[in-house]
């Protein structure tokens, strides 16, 4: 019985591809500004749903613990030596199902539970995996979390010395997911190297602008980098782990079989045609666009008095401090998303508020600049924002502007969708 193959997803499943083009739909008529999404190319989206999906690969290539690996250990390999190419790295691991099982296997790989760590504070603009308390990372080791400094909020390296020093950490983890400058490396080795830990930086939100050379490379510096592949990067969501060859063993036996089983195989060959596509003139160009259209939106929304972490971005993202306009960042995130801008509520460093109904708004830059806008969009978007922000209630000035978002986005196909 094979009759329920056929048919279309249309046929088969009404429901969900009804909600498949609602998606495709929604993600064309809306600006989207949470930094860490993006569009995929068409490749990108035909690779990874393709039947590749339908192997089991659990090894690595050339010693697998399955037969017809024909054409999935090419596409492996593909994917490794693309990346490390396209970020100058001795090893790759493509395998990570995202950021945090990538992270987690970097754990795996070289402390035993208890051992001390040390990352960057999620309310400074860490992530759950650099050892905050409720992941699994903060409870199963003895984790010491650095911050930003208050008058300026930017890292607080002193603090970094000084609790590296105290609790000499096996893992020192740099990288964020809500910080707008750039990640001094150089600090951060020098650090790691005088307490003896790995540096292991998390390059998730900024790999793509990494491999543009629009932001400085950790490679060299960190002894591992992980990241997911599906943010500026512009791949599919996965993950990644880059590291020298002297720990390629560690970090290869984590993966599999220390923390997870088969690759996904279809989204390994998404992985390769990313890093075919971030390696081109194209993506380089892509990469500076990015960080100046994330200044733009930052020097529209300051003209409008807004209160910007750290004043400013270097990178791709904005994070808005709205206690001076009076709203709460969950407040305007839900009237910008009413108006056709998507963007997250987010705590901000120091915040009063609770991380469920902070006083923050998070904005990024990748997915507009993946549909080819530029200064004056990014104008425009900044002067929406303030205008919704500063009236979160007033419907009909939510749905003028929703008009008014839609017709620029109609000016703009988005990448892999073809309504
Ligand atoms: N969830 C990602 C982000 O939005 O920044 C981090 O993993």
């Amino acid at each position: 019985m094979t009759d329920h193959f056929d048919p279309a997803l249309s046929q088969t499943d009404p429901e969900i591809a009804a909600l498949i083009k609602l998606e495709e739909r929604r993600q064309h008529d809306k600006v989207r500004l949470i930094p860490s999404e993006n569009y995929v190319s068409r490749a990108v989206l035909e690779a990874s749903g393709s039947v590749l999906s339908n192997k089991y690969s659990e090894g690595y290539p050339g010693r697998r613990y399955y037969e017809g690996q024909q054409n999935i250990d090419p596409v492996e390999t593909l994917a490794i030596e693309r990346m490390k190419k396209l970020f100058g790295a001795q090893h790759a691991n493509v395998q990570p199902y995202s950021g945090s099982p990538a992270n987690f296997a970097v754990y795996f790989a070289f402390c035993k539970p208890g051992d001390s760590v040390m990352g960057m504070a999620l309310p400074s603009g860490g992530h759950l995996t650099h050892g905050w308390g409720v992941s699994v990372t903060g409870a199963y080791f003895a984790s010491h979390q650095y911050g930003v400094r208050k008058e300026d909020q930017r890292i607080d390296f002193d603090e970094v010395a000084r609790l590296a020093r105290e609790h000499k950490p096996k893992l020192l983890w740099c990288g964020a997911t809500a910080y707008p400058r750039v990640i001094d490396y150089d600090k951060f080795a020098e650090i790691a190297r005088e307490v003896g830990a790995i540096l292991v930086a998390d390059v998730a939100h900024i790999a793509g602008l990494i491999a543009a050379g629009a932001h400085p490379s950790p490679v060299g510096k960190a002894e591992i980098i992980t990241t997911t592949t599906h943010k500026t990067l512009r791949g599919p969501r996965g993950g990644m782990i880059l590291c020298d060859d002297k720990h390629k063993a560690a970090i290869d036996k984590a993966v599999f079989p220390g923390l997870q089983g088969g690759p996904h195989n279809s989204t390994t060959a998404g992985i390769a045609v990313a890093a075919k596509e971030a390696s081109t003139e194209a993506f380089k160009k892509y990469g500076h666009a990015v960080v100046a259209n994330a200044k733009t939106l930052a020097e529209t929304l300051l003209s409008r008095g807004f209160s910007l972490v750290t004043g400013g971005t270097e990178n791709h993202l904005v994070l808005a401090d709205l206690t001076p306009k009076n709203v709460p960042g969950k407040v305007a995130a839900k009237a910008l998303d009413r108006a056709g801008l998507v963007c997250n509520y987010n705590s901000v460093p120091f915040d009063t508020r609770k991380p469920f109904d902070p006083s923050g708004i998070r904005l990024g830059s990748p997915a507009v600049t993946s549909r080819g806008m530029g200064a004056t969009e990014l104008k425009a978007i900044g002067n929406w924002i303030a205008d919704v922000v500063e009236h979160p209630d007033d419907e009909k000035l939510l749905a003028r502007v929703a008009g008014e978002v839609k017709s620029m986005c109609d000016k703009f196909p988005a990448p892999g969708i073809q309504l």
